[in-house]
């Protein structure tokens, strides 16, 4: 459980849209910064220079951890739960899905699957590979009849190029 601390500013809603996107359990506990509750004693304790955010975190490294400052409690919660899905992942996805053609055996490689698997599980990566056979299936039927090119064939390449550019 994360318990956030804080009053709803830019600096508090910045993380509560963090927590909305990651899915963990967390509530929102009210210090109104308005009325001074951020330099209760107990706040304090959360968030020394008496602002907000502070969270929380009950099941954090070693037990309940508490951390200040919305930028760092960004990076804290993406570490604890953006492993799983980052923009490295997404770029990486579309070259390794296919291991099984590349005589990769899954059952060598737990960490990599566990990985795949939980890619895999993402609604926008699963829309991924139906427009992806969708798409290909389209571009096949369209080709028929048409021959391939080489796209490894520099001297091909530079025939076509000086074709296409009049040079
Ligand atoms: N650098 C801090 C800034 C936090 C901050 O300025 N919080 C304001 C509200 S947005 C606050 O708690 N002000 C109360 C005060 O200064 O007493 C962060 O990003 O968390």
């Amino acid at each position: 459980m994360i318990e956030l601390y804080a009053t709803p500013t830019p600096n508090g809603q910045k993380v509560m849209i963090m927590l909305e996107e990651i899915g963990l359990a967390w509530q929102h506990i009210d210090v109104n910064i308005r009325t001074g509750e951020q330099f209760s004693a107990e706040h304090l304790k959360r968030s020394p220079n008496n602002k907000i955010p502070a969270i929380v975190d009950t099941e954090g490294p070693g037990g309940s951890y508490t951390m200040m400052e919305s930028g760092a409690i960004l990076i804290y919660l993406a570490e604890k739960t953006g492993d799983e899905y980052t923009i490295a992942g997404m770029a990486v996805y579309p070259w390794v899905k296919g291991y099984a053609d590349r005589r990769i055996d899954k059952a060598d490689h737990p960490r990599f699957m566990r990985w795949l698997e939980a890619m895999e599980a993402r609604p926008a990566v699963r829309r991924n590979n139906t427009m992806t056979t969708e798409i290909r299936a389209r571009m096949n039927k369209a080709a028929e009849g048409k021959p391939p090119v080489n796209i490894y064939d520099t001297k091909d390449n530079a025939e076509r190029l000086a074709k296409a550019t009049g040079s």
